[in-house]
């Protein structure tokens, strides 16, 4: 290895591995840390009319970025839209679709197990959060010479940053929602967005509204998600 902490290794350039360690009492400390801020995650529909930063914006972006992806293909782009005509547009465009869903296209179990949650086809928080990040995956890329180049998978990699991403948004002191209108295409017209993107998830994000509240839900205990082979 060179001074620089560069080693050619069959043909590529690799670079030294410097992983950040802690002590175990540390670990132990910030593992429960981290899982006590996110278990304080919860989906909120309700945003307060206030302004979130775009430089906060572009480095919850940055972090989802981070994630691992096929190949290393980072197959996604996060639109981030504060313009209001574009909210205005997606929200009536989220409505018409999810008037034949509620109306239609689910099935009553569904609208069963929805029911608590309290959700309906109206949805004024895609106006009312001062941001939406419209994320999309890449189901292939399209190189300088306008070739299809294979992306894999992808909708485990998008997924992997959106989760990545709700962590970082819950880390700086927002609230956000996971939202999924089906079906989405219409957000591929109004972002104007190339042939190969799909939309994936669309995620208001900032401030919750005063008096915020969600339904009272439980989150499985570890013996239910957790097995030990040991
Ligand atoms: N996409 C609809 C319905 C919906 C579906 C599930 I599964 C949810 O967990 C919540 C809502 C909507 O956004 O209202």
């Amino acid at each position: 290895m060179n001074k620089t902490g560069v080693r050619i290794i069959d043909g590529y350039e690799h670079i030294v591995y410097d992983p950040i360690t802690f002590s175990e009492e540390e670990m132990l400390k910030r593992s429960l840390d981290l899982y006590s801020l996110a278990s304080k995650r919860r989906s909120v529909r309700h945003f307060a009319d206030q302004e979130v930063p775009r430089e906060v914006l572009l480095n919850l972006i940055r972090t989802a970025g981070t994630s691992p992806s096929g190949a290393n293909k980072q197959p996604w782009t996060f639109c981030l839209v504060a313009d209001k005509g574009l909210k205005h547009k997606i929200r009536i465009a989220a409505e018409e679709e999810e008037y034949h869903s509620y109306h239609e296209r689910m099935g009553q179990e569904w609208l069963d197990d929805l029911k608590p949650l309290g959700t309906d086809w109206r949805k004024p928080f895609l106006e009312t959060a001062p941001w939406l990040i419209v994320v999309f995956r890449k189901i292939y890329d399209i190189s300088q010479g306008g070739r299809k180049k294979n992306n894999y998978y992808v909708t485990e990699s998008v997924g992997l940053a959106c989760g990545m991403l709700l962590l970082a948004i819950q880390n700086a002191g927002l609230s956000a929602l996971t939202h999924t209108p089906s079906p989405m295409n219409f957000l591929t017209n109004i972002l104007d967005r190339p042939e190969n993107e799909k939309p994936f998830l669309l995620i208001p994000i900032g401030y919750a509204a005063e008096d915020t509240y969600v339904p009272h839900i439980h989150r499985k205990d570890l013996d239910e998600i957790c097995v030990m082979y040991k």
